[in-house]
């Protein structure tokens, strides 16, 4: 007997689409004692938020956010607004007694994160942030074989986010799809958005930053500003790179940039470690590279594991062994893992209270990039 798990949806953009498609799909594919419902998608513009809600299956709109998480008819309340609105809306979310599954980076800096974090653990509410690359079966599979000691003691890590979608400089700020050139709306550029990704992925392979430095750079200073219809000085990080240590005595090379002119969203990550090495490139996600030192002379070399088989993480679930799935499949497993969480108790991983260590270390890297200064994290 599935029970029903009800979805309360704020937001409609590129988030608010792949989490929308992960509700449909995941029962389909994974067996769960409970089943989302997309019960009421939520947002200002009536017209729009019907539209959406049409598209995928909501079953009610809403046009104020709080209307919608004071209904008793919602259990989970997803967010996928632009930053600024997190910290206000998980709060009130936390206070209503509704579980949340809030979209990347957690807050706009950590004091906010950490306000958020208690309202989740002071209510008890069940807690989720959207790093969804943990879940590529590829990146599943890095973090157990780290676990499994197949590594030993990890020297490197090293990982790039690229992308080139900003470089025009007449293309405008703020507002629908441009809010993340926004600062007021991002709280920051490739740092909290893309580089927050390389950085939640690299504590849970491998451990905590303890301290980084950090270089950004704001290549097209002034943009028109859609809100104000001004043009306006540019807030965010175009670019940015960083050193850092991990706790484990690793040395940590990172950078991103929206300026890399021919890549789309090249992420990528390497792992030296003692006993051998890891590499992963998000442009060819099912595949992840592993060099064994301990393999014999002759043969020994860089093997590339077709990440698609039945005993590779989640791949039961899907086709069969040597058929691909995808980006939209890491949205799958996050919420098949949220809900076999909600039958088993164990929370989902990363909870705000995880998603603050990488909130921690985008707060270094700034504040590090404006003194010239190494900076401690956290
Ligand atoms: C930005 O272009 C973006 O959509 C990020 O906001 C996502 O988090 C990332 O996964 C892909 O790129």
């Amino acid at each position: 007997m599935t029970k029903p798990l009800n979805i309360g949806m704020i937001g409609y953009g590129f988030m608010g689409r792949t989490h929308s498609n992960a509700y449909n799909r995941v029962s389909n594919f994974f067996d769960t004692e409970y089943k989302p419902v997309l019960k009421a998608a939520c947002a200002r513009n009536a017209d729009n938020v019907k539209a959406f809600a049409e598209t995928w299956g909501y079953e009610s709109i809403e046009t104020d956010w709080r209307k919608m998480i004071a209904r008793d008819d919602i259990d989970a309340v997803d967010i996928c607004v632009p930053n600024n609105l997190h910290k206000e809306m998980a709060i009130a979310c936390a206070e209503a007694g509704k579980m949340i599954l809030c979209e990347k980076p957690l807050a706009m800096n950590v004091a906010e994160g950490e306000e958020m974090c208690e309202a989740v653990e002071k209510a008890g509410v069940v807690n989720t942030v959207w790093y969804n690359y943990r879940r590529v079966p590829a990146v599943t599979l890095a973090k157990q074989l780290i676990d499994e000691g197949k590594l030993g003691r990890i020297f490197h890590y090293r990982a790039n986010f690229l992308q080139d979608w900003t470089i025009a400089d007449d293309l405008p700020q703020g507002g629908a799809a441009l809010w993340r050139l926004d600062a007021a709306a991002a709280g920051s550029g490739v740092t909290g958005d893309l580089l927050a990704h390389c950085i939640d992925t690299a504590i849970w392979l491998n451990g905590n930053v303890t301290n980084v430095t950090a270089m950004t750079e704001t290549f097209v200073k002034e943009r028109m500003h859609n809100l104000t219809g001004q043009v306006e000085p540019v807030g965010i990080d175009d670019a940015c790179a960083f050193l850092c240590h991990f706790g484990n005595g690793s040395l940590g090379l990172f950078e991103s940039t929206r300026y890399a002119r021919g890549h789309k969203a090249l992420y990528t990550f390497e792992i030296n470690g003692e006993h051998g090495s890891l590499k992963w490139d998000l442009h060819d996600l099912h595949r992840l590279d592993y060099f064994e030192h301990g393999d014999e002379g002759r043969l020994r070399g860089w093997r590339s594991i077709h990440v698609t088989d039945g005993d590779h993480p989640y791949m039961d679930k899907w086709w069969v062994p040597g058929l691909q799935i995808g980006y939209e499949h890491t949205f799958v497993h996050q919420v098949a893992d949220f809900l076999e969480g909600l039958s088993t108790g164990k929370p989902t991983n990363p909870t705000f209270r995880d998603a603050l260590e990488t909130q921690k270390v985008c707060d270094a890297v700034l504040s590090s990039a404006e003194s010239g200064q190494w900076a401690d994290v956290g």
